[in-house]
């Protein structure tokens, strides 16, 4: 389904991909061994990538050196997440958001070979955020400015 704005706003609207939804190989099931899988999210410029977990279950190691998801941006390490509870020198994402550096947000899951118990990985949804935000409409965003996103967006 195609939604067409009135003519005065149709020159406005904004053709990349405003939210979405990343998971983990295999999920809600159980993530393979040996995987490695990489996410790169771009919104239009300007805006940056909002992302949170709402589910998360991987296997813990020291540092996450076995299995983890880094976010990174312009080059930067945003976090390095494993585990399913943070602890002193482990990260796991919580109720937290992290937003990238710029309007590109890079997503990398890995799995080592092997896990001493099944671990069902994560899933996580992302969205555009910035000063011009404005509705979405069937995916995709107008560029009129002041109105907030919905509430589901937001949490
Ligand atoms: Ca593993």
């Amino acid at each position: 389904m195609l939604w067409l704005p009135p003519r005065a706003l149709r020159s406005s609207i904004v053709p990349q991909k405003m939210y979405g939804r990343i998971t983990s190989p295999n999920f809600p099931k159980v993530y393979p061994n040996h995987k490695e899988k990489i996410w790169n999210i771009t919104v239009p410029k300007g805006y940056s990538v909002r992302i949170y977990f709402t589910h998360f279950d991987l296997e813990l190691s020291y540092l996450c050196e076995y299995d983890y998801v880094k976010l990174s941006s312009g080059g930067k390490a945003l976090a390095t997440l494993c585990g399913r509870d943070s602890t002193d020198t482990e990260e796991a994402p919580g109720n937290r958001t992290y937003i990238s550096h710029d309007n590109h947000l890079t997503v990398v899951f890995r799995s080592d070979y092997s896990n001493e118990k099944p671990f069902t990985g994560f899933e996580a949804f992302y969205a555009a955020e910035g000063e011009s935000l404005a509705p979405l409409v069937d995916g995709r965003a107008t560029a009129v400015a002041g109105l907030a996103l919905p509430c589901a967006l937001t949490a």
